[in-house]
């Protein structure tokens, strides 16, 4: 039973090291898989110099900045072939807290999807301007209300999928690359009947490196919400991978949020 935290970086070369160290003292069970897009910073080079000194990283190579959505394809399809039972994503910025990992792969016990959610009591995005928590949250507000999300933070990438997830959805269909996979990720997991749920999260700004996020991402992810709408697969009603385990109370050590309770709150991007 073992997981993966997949991390893709692009000139990641300060924080791979501390972030590696981190993710392996926090959750025992779990291996690192880097995608790396032959950042020029060297940030590759350095996550074979971390492979070679434990079997617990891995490192995949891609000849040049691909995008984050085909960075993670990429390390699903690693993960499910090498027989990982939970796969987590995971950005290598910091901005997705170690200490918060042991509680999103406690819930994947439950659920097939765990969105780490800002969204929710308990979650939160530090050090933003009121203009950018308008627009993450209104940007979640706005995939939730068109594609009938069950979740409150549609753009997080900080989650975990339990690898019959990820085996019910048609990874090679999935179309978006920025904030729009994430969207696109949650919409499939939903329509394939799958249970998705939130656990709050922490969201601290980046302190080192620089974003990779632009405006045309941005743009992808708004009209992308339209394309999904049309496109809009079949809902099954009976959970393909939960099916037996939609069921079960949630015992008291999980801190579990069922996501399709409450009001909307808001979101990230
Ligand atoms: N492999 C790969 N990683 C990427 C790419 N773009 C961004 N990343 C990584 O994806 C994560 C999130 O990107 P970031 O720039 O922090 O986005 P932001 O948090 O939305 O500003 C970081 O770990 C980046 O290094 C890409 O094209 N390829
Ligand atoms: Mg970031």
């Amino acid at each position: 039973m073992r997981s993966i935290v997949i991390i893709p970086t692009y000139n990641e070369r300060e924080n791979l090291p501390p972030l590696v160290a981190a993710v392996l003292a926090v959750a025992f069970d779990a291996d690192i898989l880097v995608v790396d897009d032959n950042s020029p910073d060297g940030t590759g080079e350095l996550a074979e110099s971390l492979a070679a000194s434990t079997d617990r990283v891995r490192v995949l190579h891609r000849a040049g900045k691909q995008g984050l959505g085909t960075a993670y394809i990429a390390g699903f399809k690693y993960a499910l072939a090498h027989g990982y039972a939970r796969i987590v994503e995971m950005d290598a910025d910091f901005s997705h807290r170690p200490e918060d990992l042991p509680a999103l792969l406690r819930a994947a016990e439950q659920a097939d999807v765990v969105v780490g959610s800002r969204n929710i009591p308990g979650g939160r995005a530090e050090n933003w301007s009121p203009l950018r928590h308008l627009i993450s949250k209104g940007g979640s507000l706005y995939a939730r209300t068109l594609l009938g999300l069950p979740i409150k933070d549609c753009t997080s990438g900080f989650k975990c999928f339990r690898r019959e997830a990820l085996q019910a959805i048609d990874l090679d269909g999935v179309v978006s690359n920025g904030y729009g996979f994430q969207v696109e990720m949650n919409y499939l997991c939903h329509r394939a009947g799958l249970r998705l749920v939130e656990v709050p999260i922490i969201f601290p700004d980046r302190t080192v490196g620089h974003s990779k996020m632009s405006s045309r991402i941005m743009r992808e992810a708004a009209t992308l919400v339209w394309r999904l709408r049309r496109r809009r697969p079949a809902l099954v009603h009976v959970p393909v991978a939960a099916a037996g385990r939609s069921a079960e109370p949630l015992t008291e050590t999980v801190e579990l949020i069922p996501s399709y309770a409450g009001a909307m709150e808001g979101s990230h991007t």
